[in-house]
């Protein structure tokens, strides 16, 4: 039986060119910076995403722990989403690691945070409060139905934050999905913060890694940052060779994926028993509700299992599927059939 795992992009194999560029990569200690492979891929992306610099880090929650550990000094505070992955998902490595305070406020549905919001959170000079010195969003939203945020959003939370002469740091795991499904350039959606990750290992299907990107100055201080946390490594040309790839050949592929799961989204909510908003799947991410009460949500997500079908469930009845490159419309249909015969069953 084929497997047809959507449970997330991460799930992704590198290419057969990837597999190639791996076999063939040019080595070096990148730790002494002449990893000549690991050079090239940071040069293409500060030049993709057009900021001065670039460092590879091995995932994206050392990506993001890196830019805050780097923007901010112990005690001091960052606005983030109360859905942010940086926030829910990355094990409270800002404070435990940083001594870093979340000051969390609600993501709209759309994955944005409202400006009044933003600003009624940033404090005051008084010896009582900590410090505020960092904004954070996340483009695509990965909990708000993988959301794209627009550069005139961005654009405009940057102005606050200079207003308030504070940072601003973009959680871009999927920056480039952002791009695509608003069909801009990936520029347009970065030039107005001051740091940024993107995943290589999510729909660019390489194995491992994420990039950092920000001034020459500041991946600077965010080299010795990630040293600190171990994250120094040799010869990695033999993954970064896999990250320039990914850049090369996979950025523009990412439509299908969008197409794919706007399909999904779009026939699930004409399932009984399934509650989705077609509408809010502009990504390759989809949320949608078990609303039946014929079956709980561990037997639907085994008995799909038995059907070959992987998802993520997310909170009680809440699932989430992720489309990639590893996925096609055939198994787009063959999961809609799945999932229709689980609730029919039922
Ligand atoms: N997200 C993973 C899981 O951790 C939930 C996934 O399957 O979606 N930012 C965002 C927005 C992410 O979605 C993720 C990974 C990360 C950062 C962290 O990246 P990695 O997994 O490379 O540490």
């Amino acid at each position: 039986m084929k497997i047809i795992d959507l449970r997330s992009d991460t799930v992704t194999l590198p290419t057969p060119t990837m597999r190639d560029a791996i076999y063939h990569a040019e080595l070096g200690d990148d730790v002494y910076g002449e990893d000549p492979t690991t050079n090239r891929l940071e040069e293409m992306a500060s030049e993709r995403i057009g900021k001065e610099a670039a460092l590879f880090v091995p995932s994206g929650t050392m990506g993001n722990l890196i830019c805050v550990l780097t923007h901010c000094a112990r005690g001091e505070e960052v606005i983030l989403g109360d859905q942010s992955h940086m926030f829910l998902n990355e094990a409270g490595g800002i404070s435990a690691l940083g001594g870093i305070q979340a000051h969390i406020i609600p993501n709209q549905p759309d994955g944005t945070m409202r400006l009044e919001d933003i600003e009624a959170a940033i404090r005051g000079d008084n010896i009582h409060f900590p410090r505020t010195r960092l904004i954070c969003l996340e483009n695509t939203h990965n909990r708000c139905n993988g959301a794209p945020l627009t550069p005139e959003y961005i654009d405009s939370v940057a102005a606050l934050a200079e207003r308030h002469g504070l940072s601003m740091h973009l959680d871009g795991a999927r920056i480039f999905n952002a791009a695509v499904a608003l069909g801009v350039s990936v520029k347009k959606l970065t030039h107005s913060v001051d740091s940024l990750i993107f995943c290589l290992s999510k729909g660019l299907s390489a194995p491992v890694g994420s990039m950092v990107c920000g001034s020459r100055e500041f991946i600077a201080e965010a080299l010795r940052t990630r040293k600190v946390l171990g994250g120094g490594m040799r010869q990695i040309g033999v993954i970064a060779a896999a990250g320039a790839i990914a850049l090369e050949q996979m950025v523009d592929r990412l439509a299908e994926d969008h197409v794919n799961a706007r399909c999904l989204a779009e026939e699930i909510a004409q399932i009984p028993g399934l509650s989705i908003d077609p509408a809010r799947t502009q990504t390759n991410i989809i949320y949608f509700d078990l609303v039946s009460d014929r079956l709980t949500a561990e037997e639907f997500v085994t008995r799909l299992g038995q059907k070959g079908i992987k998802l993520a469930p997310t909170r009680p009845s809440r699932f989430r599927m992720v489309t990639h490159h590893g996925i096609n419309s055939e198994d787009i249909d063959a999961t809609l059939v799945a999932l229709g015969e689980v609730m029919e069953e039922s």
